[in-house]
């Protein structure tokens, strides 16, 4: 039985799933939900989140929400097929993939997301984006940057020189950050905008992101 996608193809987090499901060859079901009238927030949806939001994905019985927690439950399901993502032959990289993992969580996403609301969220809510919170937020994504852009010049990837889904995790966030005129924190860094363009230009990303249009100017 396919997988089952809940979610929509715009949201970068079910962009950060479908992505994963791609890489890994798995057939899955997409089923829309469509935030737009607010089927995140009504049952049946929030007896599959209690927190309402997007993607969930169903395997069976087993029923799971968070993209981080879904991309590493499909990337160990299908460990065998596919670009192994997880480095499941050697406990070291897998480590090396957790950490940078948790970068990505801990680090880069709180600094990314605020910017990504500002220029595509905001102005769905009629409000146009607040210029400090984006240059508060781009200081602290630079900070963040430049410990990439010095791992980047030593390993091809963040976790080594093998493409993991600590990689994979930056893409669907990136790929709206470089629609915005912060871009240039990324173009500016060598090694970063090297990485950015390999880990954007794979297949398996190419696929879900020729659905993520949110238009131009974040309409
Ligand atoms: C965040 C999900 C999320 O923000 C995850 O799955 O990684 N930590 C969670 N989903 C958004 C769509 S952006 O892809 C969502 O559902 N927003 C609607 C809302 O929060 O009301």
């Amino acid at each position: 039985m396919a997988l089952k996608l809940y979610g929509a193809a715009l949201s970068p987090c079910t962009s950060r799933v479908m992505t994963c499901l791609h890489e890994k060859e798995a057939d899955f079901e997409l089923v829309p939900i469509d935030l737009f009238a607010g089927e995140h927030k009504q049952l049946p949806f929030l007896a599959k989140n209690p927190f309402g939001q997007i993607p969930v994905l169903e395997d069976g019985d087993l029923s799971l929400f968070e993209s981080r927690a879904i991309s590493a439950y499909v990337a160990e399901k299908f460990k065998e097929t596919g670009n192994d993502l997880i480095r499941h032959q050697s406990f070291k990289e897998a480590a090396e993939v957790k950490v940078w993992m948790e970068v990505e969580s801990q680090h880069y996403h709180p600094a990314i997301s605020p910017i990504i609301f500002q220029f595509f969220a905001a102005p769905l809510q009629g409000k146009p984006p607040d210029q400090a919170i984006i240059d508060e937020n781009a200081a602290k994504l630079g900070k963040v940057l430049d410990v990439y852009e010095d791992k980047l010049g030593r390993t091809k990837y963040l976790a080594g020189d093998f493409y993991s889904l600590a990689d994979l995790f930056h893409l669907s966030f990136t790929y709206y950050f470089m629609k915005t005129p912060c871009a240039d924190l990324i173009n500016e860094r060598p090694h970063v905008k090297a990485w950015w363009e390999d880990i954007s230009s794979r297949p398996a990303f190419q696929k879900v992101a020729s659905a993520m249009n949110f238009g131009e100017n974040g309409n």
